[in-house]
């Protein structure tokens, strides 16, 4: 049976990154979307795939597994003899990879939370505080000077070859830059961060899924 995937039909989140990693490894699937307005995985169908209510959700032949990085960690691992490797095989290798995948868990993404909690509130029609905003940057802007460290050591994120690690990073950040302008992940100041952001977002797997996701929210809101 092939694999079916519940993804929210959103640029940002967990859904875009299980589908990039389904394209990146050209992996069939069949993708079945949920609609969290009308409260679709809240439905007692969905919570006996997911207790939490939430997308992405995996149903691989009555495998189900929820939580972004877990569902990526395993198709990788399944399909690793397709497409990029993404996961390294070396003890090393894979202790690296769990280094950053722990970083990005612990130290990026609650950092960047707060500053998109902050600079989404104008989307939402409330007032942004400008200075919680500015706090939050600050404190997002220290995490990213370590990964200019980093970053300036090897190309990705954990070592010199692509993983899933770095693609873990594009769950919030990009949107930030495209619903409010934010553009952090590019600083003048952080070339290698910079270099390393765009690379990822120019893999032409997360262009074209972007490109469909803009093209379908154009005709929903038309
Ligand atoms: N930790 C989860 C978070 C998943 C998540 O926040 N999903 C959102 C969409 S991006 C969702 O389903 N929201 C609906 C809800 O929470 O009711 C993951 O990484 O998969």
């Amino acid at each position: 049976m092939v694999l079916k995937v519940y993804v929210a039909p959103l640029p940002s989140g967990g859904s875009p990154i299980v589908l990039l990693v389904l394209a990146e490894k050209q992996i069939p699937f069949e993708c079945i979307f949920v609609e969290l307005t009308k409260k679709e995985t809240k439905t007692s169908d969905f919570l006996k795939m997911n207790p939490f209510g939430q997308v992405p959700v995996i149903d691989d032949d009555g495998f189900i597994l929820y939580e972004t990085r877990a569902i990526c960690r395993y198709l990788t691992e399944k399909y690793a003899a397709q497409g990029p490797a993404l996961i390294p095989t070396s003890l090393n290798g894979k202790a690296v990879l769990e280094q950053a995948a722990s970083v990005e868990l612990a130290t990026f993404m609650p950092a960047l939370i707060k500053v998109g909690r902050e600079a989404l509130k104008g989307t939402h029609g409330l007032a942004v505080d400008q200075a919680v905003l500015d706090a939050a940057l600050v404190e997002f802007g220290q995490k990213l000077d370590v990964y200019e460290v980093i970053l300036g050591k090897h190309k990705f994120i954990a070592g010199d070859e692509l993983t899933i690690v770095d693609f873990f990073h594009l769950i919030y950040a990009p949107g930030l830059a495209t619903r409010v302008g934010i553009d952090i992940m590019t600083q003048a100041s952080r070339p290698n961060v910079t270099r390393w952001w765009n690379v990822l977002i120019a893999r032409p797997a997360w262009v074209k899924l972007q490109a469909e996701r803009a093209a379908a929210n154009a005709v929903q809101n038309v």
